[in-house]
């Protein structure tokens, strides 16, 4: 297929809740959304790149101006292309991962609805639902803590990510181990720690979590190795895995034991699907991570989810867990688990009436 243009919008959505990491609070979303014109028919893509580069380098304004200058003129100028050459002919422009994802992610669903396939067929699925994980933020106080998580248990949530930075880590996990019994229990750091918390991080160690996610900064993959000789708890990477190569450099140091899939951290579906194929050479378990994605982006992280070495329940929550009103059906959690959607391509309709009323900007590209 041809790719003939691109429509570019960005919209705003409130969140149920505020969000707080180690990095900063969030109470609203802006986000870029891609829509791919083809000779085929068209498919959407979702940008996770936030407003403000703190989660990484990458935010939503660069997506949008990368995408106009550099990436989509490489792609509008070609006869033909298919998803697997997105990568290809990205290559020349280096980083910008969350934005290289967007386009390849609308021109697979473009692809994948013109022949009737699903991204779960596509990726090899071997189950119908995927379980659910839940990311709490940073409270305000430890009682407030245990309200939210007790909310989540009770909705049936398969497992719990608490946020921690310093200064909010030993205590409130050691509140919600007490509280909660033996639920599945695991950590986010956001890069928040360094070497030299590794006697304090430690600490941890006797609350059984599945594991510590990225407590050292993105570059510092040796200094994680070092950690793991330090601490009993699995570490598991997030920020610092942005290629399949840094997949393998990192899992051939022992800087992780598991690690947290993210298709647009690591530029598309595609390299994400190289990652997971390669923790399972090397029998480390994946599991899907989020960035508050619309029900555009969840239904193609709960499709690859769906493949055999995503072990370990994602942070693919519910919609209502994000916003009051999602952009396509609501992803609803069915005892402790979203159904993985069947249809051609992502599966799922976009409603555009209520699109239209909360885009702010928009703008065709095209060749
Ligand atoms: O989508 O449920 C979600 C968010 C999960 O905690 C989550 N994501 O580092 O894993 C992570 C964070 C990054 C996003 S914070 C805005
Ligand atoms: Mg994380």
């Amino acid at each position: 297929m041809k790719l003939r243009a691109v429509e570019m919008r960005r919209i705003h959505l409130s969140l149920v809740a505020p969000f707080e990491t180690s990095f900063g609070v969030q109470t609203e979303r802006d986000i870029l959304l891609l829509k791919a014109i083809t000779t085929g028919g068209e498919g959407w893509g979702e940008c996770v790149a936030g407003e403000e580069p703190t989660y990484s380098s990458e935010y939503v304004d660069g997506c949008q101006h990368v995408l106009v200058h550099h990436l989509l003129p490489r792609l509008m100028d070609q006869a033909r292309i298919e998803a697997e050459d997105v990568g290809r002919l990205l290559r020349p422009v280096h980083g910008h991962q969350m934005a290289k994802s967007a386009i390849e992610m609308a021109i697979l669903d473009a692809q994948l609805r013109a022949r009737g396939e699903s991204f779960a067929a596509y990726f090899g699925a071997v189950r119908p639902a995927v379980d659910s994980g839940v990311s709490v933020g940073i409270h305000k106080s430890i009682p407030e803590l245990l309200e939210t998580v007790g909310d989540y248990v009770e909705q049936g949530y398969r497992r719990i990510k608490l946020k921690i930075k310093p200064g909010w880590d030993v205590e409130p996990v050691r509140a919600v181990r007490e509280r909660f019994g033996s639920v599945p229990l695991q950590v986010d750091a956001n890069t928040a720690y360094s070497l030299s918390d590794a006697a304090h991080l430690a600490e941890l160690d006797p609350f059984d979590l599945l594991l510590i996610e990225q407590p050292l900064p993105e570059e510092q993959v040796l200094a994680h190795a070092e950690l793991a000789t330090l601490v009993r708890t699995p570490i598991c990477l997030d920020e610092s895995i942005t290629s399949a190569q840094a997949a393998a450099d990192a899992i051939q140091l022992g800087a992780c034991r598991i690690i947290n899939i993210k298709p647009g951290r690591v530029g598309g579906y595609l390299e994400a699907r190289r990652i997971h194929d390669l923790c399972a050479e090397y029998g480390l378990p994946v599991w899907m991570g989020g960035m508050l994605e619309t029900g555009i982006g969840r239904a193609g992280n709960v499709a690859m989810a769906a493949m055999p070495n995503f072990t370990l329940p994602g942070d693919t929550s519910a919609s209502d867990r994000y916003y009051h009103r999602d952009i396509t059906a609501a992803f609803v959690l069915r005892e402790g688990r979203l159904d993985v959607p069947a249809g051609p391509g992502l599966g799922v309709e976009v409603d555009l009436e209520f699109l239209d009323s909360i885009t702010h900007w928009k703008q065709t590209v095209t060749a």
